[in-house]
């Protein structure tokens, strides 16, 4: 083929996700080439492209042509569903690549999976990258957060394609080159983690608004689309906003109120709270949403329950307004409580990537992260503007909270926080998100904890040792005995 007849890229896998970022590609002026196991997603695509003005894509229904089509060194981002369909891509297409080509996973993927796979390609000289894209169906149309990781020379192979075709915001593209290995995937696996505690804690937000200050559909869309003109500004409160307003077509009311309350999942959320408990990092927010996604599936056990507590005197907290409660003051209580608990999550996933990035020595600059998720991404919020600055004024900050902007705006909601969690479990309204966050924040700024006692009881079951607080070295105590003399004393002393 001629060189100048030949695609600057492919793409292999046209499901929703796949089909919007090759459009997306085509329409920044690159042309490109498409491939998908099964024949009619291609058409599908093809038709699409001509839809929208011509766009310079071009569609395969074979591997090699396919393969064949695209510039030198070649560059393919494949979007399949993650795990063994990756690996029969990789192996399809791969057996017409050549040293030096390139291969892009968007997916979902385990890392770990990516680092397996690297390697692989390696010993063929093929360059491998893991890349987190974020946004949904219409971010990968019109710009999506990209997370790559892996080999830097396959990065600057696609830098031009992927820094025009990512979100554009204020300070730039919403893409850079994350570190090597996995962590590409990783730093999208934490996103999403993240994203789970959003959602959680806008969620408990609603619920409090509902349950405790009696807010209608109406005035819950107007509060969310007023919060959204302000520090909370962010692609969830924004959607969050419009759900409230939208009519039930099958019956009265609004369809919020008739969907069954029982959180779907993918996965990368728990693998989220599974990495943090692998490395010994406290993300107590994250892990209340995934525990309140599971709890959430158990609805059969929770409308049994519900009755039995019922009958036993115990209903659920008011379900409208108590007397006595201000709604002007509970809803900026609420705002107050939702960001300062957001903090304390985003603390969280920040020092979990922190924390792999020491182990795998990945050099993750934790405030480019922050600003590549500006735009595009799910959690996409003004905010992260403020993040990204707090890691700029220093890289190393232990944790979020106590960049001194963020521990002033701490201090000046932490009174409204405590109203709000305070009111919550009066009226028996469970906020798991907004709680886990304030223990974080509450145990986080103490200098001393009971931790002694804990390690006092290890000691005397377990001989474990401690350390004092006055002198170095570890200490055994014998407790018991000591204590049964003790006692044996003050009995003979009476
Ligand atoms: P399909 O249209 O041929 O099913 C999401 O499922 C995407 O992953 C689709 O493009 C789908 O292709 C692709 N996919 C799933 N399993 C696959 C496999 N084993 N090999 C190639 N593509 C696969």
């Amino acid at each position: 083929m001629e060189a100048a007849t030949m695609s600057r890229i492919g793409l292999a896998g046209l499901a929703v996700m796949g089909q919007n970022l090759a459009l997306n590609v085509a329409e920044k002026g690159f042309p490109i080439s498409v491939y998908n196991r099964t024949a009619s997603r291609v058409d599908e695509t093809i038709d699409r492209a001509k839809e929208e003005g011509r766009l310079p894509l071009k569609g395969f229904y074979d591997p090699k042509d396919f393969v064949l089509s695209i510039q030198r060194p070649r560059a393919v981002i494949i979007l399949v569903k993650a795990g063994a369909p990756v690996d029969q891509t990789i192996s399809t297409l791969s057996d017409f690549m050549e040293p030096g080509d390139c291969i892009v996973d968007g997916g979902n993927e385990w890392y770990e999976n990516t680092e397996r796979r690297a390697q692989q390609a390696a010993e063929r000289g093929l360059l491998y990258l893991g890349m987190g894209v974020s946004g949904g169906e219409e971010g990968a149309r019109n710009g999506p957060s990209l997370m790559p990781g892996g080999s830097r020379a396959a990065y600057d192979c696609i830098h031009d394609v992927v820094t025009k075709v990512a979100a554009q915001v204020d300070d730039g593209p919403c893409v850079t080159y994350v570190g090597e290995g996995g962590s590409g995937n990783f730093v999208k696996m934490v996103h999403n983690g993240i994203e789970y505690g959003d959602m959680q804690l806008i969620s408990e937000a609603y619920d409090v608004l509902k349950h405790v200050g009696g807010l209608s559909n109406q005035e819950l869309a107007e509060t969310f689309a007023e919060w959204n003109r302000g520090e909370l500004e962010s692609f969830l409160i924004e959607i969050t906003a419009d759900i409230f307003t939208v009519k039930d077509e099958h019956g009265s009311g609004e369809l919020v109120d008739k969907i069954l309350d029982k959180t779907g999942m993918k996965g990368t959320g728990k693998w989220t709270v599974q990495q943090a408990a692998e490395l010994s990092i406290a993300a107590p927010t994250i892990a209340a949403s995934l525990d309140s996604r599971y709890l959430s599936g158990l609805k059969e056990e929770r409308v049994a329950a519900a009755k039995i507590f019922e009958e036993a005197g115990l209903g659920l907290g008011s379900s409208t307004s108590p007397p006595g409660v201000n709604k002007k003051q509970l809803v900026d209580d609420v705002r107050k409580a939702l960001y300062a608990s957001k903090i304390c999550s985003y603390a969280q996933g920040m020092n979990l990537l922190r924390a792999k990035s020491i182990e795998k020595g990945w050099n993750l600059n934790l405030g480019e992260l922050a600003r590549i998720w500006k735009g595009g991404c799910i959690i996409r919020a003004v905010f992260l503007d403020r993040i990204k600055k707090a890691y700029e004024r220093n890289s190393q900050l232990p944790n979020l909270m106590v960049d001194p902007d963020f521990a002033r705006e701490m201090v000046e909601r932490q009174a409204a926080w405590r109203r709000v969690v305070s009111m919550a479990i009066h009226a028996g309204i469970s906020t798991p998100g907004m709680n886990a966050s304030l223990a974080y924040f509450d145990t986080y700024r103490r200098a001393r904890l009971p931790a002694n006692l804990v390690q006092a009881q290890r000691d005397l079951f377990g001989a474990h040792t401690y350390e004092r607080i006055d002198r170095p070295g570890a200490f055994h105590t014998e407790w018991t005995k000591i204590a049964r003399h003790n006692k044996s004393a003050a009995k003979a002393f009476v």
